[in-house]
């Protein structure tokens, strides 16, 4: 009995160096080792990014066979880059991240590539030299994303009978250079070169936060309050823009006031597009856990994975959301 206790005495450092090779071997009980994530999350800028971060923590846990590294970047990519240079010293088995913006990623992802140590790319994409840097992403359309915008935006200004007048639109950008950003504002700005009545009047960083936004649109205030659309690029730049106007004594509203549109569909953006005060909320699905649970595990076993997956994204309107649809929204 004395021994048995003085061996483990003797190994406790190794169940809590967090070598999971050691302390898997050393566990035993589990009878398997846990498979060792090293994810970079890009931050917290969003009500989207949390349920992003929740969802991973949540199919990345221990009694699914994990064990999880969690790096927030606090929004950069450097950041991201010393999380994955530092996952790669503690030699994970995985390296999962977000990347903040679709560019400079090639070095990191190369010496992940000769430890042997694959990549998952969630959630935004990536530009890289070739494609053996990363095994598999699972993330959105987001130009799809736009597209729907645009086209939902066109219908209901020719339902109300305005394709003669000027239409003037205020665009607030996400993070620039990341690839939500450059696809949902290379839709709009696409559909502002087919529609000769459609104006951009402002275009602006709003990074993807309501503080940032708020800020940004004051500014826009006091140069005009003649706002015809508010083209967003995630729910927390419209409840930003939003709170702004609303200061101002603009109403936001599809039918007698400013027509917001925004992506994300999260619990409170959709409470607002009850409401009118965001007209569209096109959704982008922050729930990626499972599915990259599913890859790694099938990586483990060897098997083949799809290399790009997205994931079902659909919308809500001011005219056919219900309370419902809201109550349903775990996030
Ligand atoms: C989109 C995601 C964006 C969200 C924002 O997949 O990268 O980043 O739309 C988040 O809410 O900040
Ligand atoms: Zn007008």
């Amino acid at each position: 009995m004395i021994a048995r206790r003085l061996v483990a005495v003797l190994f406790l450092p190794f169940l809590f160096c967090g070598c999971a090779q050691e302390a898997g071997s050393m566990a035993g009980t589990t009878g398997k080792d846990p498979i060792v994530v090293g994810f970079s999350q890009v931050g917290a800028e969003s009500e989207w990014r949390v349920a992003n971060t929740e969802s991973m923590k949540a199919a990345l846990s221990e009694e699914n066979g994990y064990e999880l590294f969690f790096d927030d970047a606090r929004n950069m990519q450097e950041n991201q880059i010393r999380a994955m240079r530092n996952f790669i010293q503690q030699d994970v088995d995985y390296i999962v991240f977000s990347p903040r913006v679709e560019t400079g990623w090639d070095s990191i992802l190369q010496e992940a590539k000769e430890a042997e140590i694959p990549v998952i790319v969630i959630d935004r994409g990536i530009v890289a030299a070739d494609d053996s840097l990363y095994r598999a992403y699972i993330g959105s359309d987001f130009r799809e994303e736009g597209e729907k915008a645009v086209k939902w935006l066109e219908d209901i200004l020719e339902k109300q009978e305005r394709t003669g007048e000027d239409i003037r639109i205020v665009h607030i950008q996400g993070t620039l250079g990341s690839s939500a950003q450059i696809s949902r504002t290379g839709a709009l700005e696409q559909a502002i070169q087919r529609n000769a009545n459609w104006r951009m009047i402002e275009q602006e960083c709003g990074d993807f936060t309501r503080a940032k936004t708020y800020e940004v649109m004051g500014a826009i205030l006091k140069r005009t309050k003649d706002i015809d659309v508010v083209y967003c690029e995630n729910d927390g730049e419209a409840l930003g823009a939003i709170d702004a106007m609303e200061e101002a004594g603009l109403k936001c509203n599809p039918e007698d006031g400013v027509i917001v549109v925004s992506f994300d569909a999260t619990k409170k953006g959709l409470e607002y597009c009850f409401e009118g005060r965001i007209a569209l909320n096109v959704e982008c699905n922050p729930l990626q856990g499972p599915y990259v649970d599913e890859i790694i595990k099938k990586l483990s076993r060897g098997e083949q994975v799809e290399r790009k997956k997205f994931v079902d994204e659909t919308l809500f309107d001011f005219y056919t959301i219900t309370k419902g649809m809201i109550e349903k929204r775990g996030y």
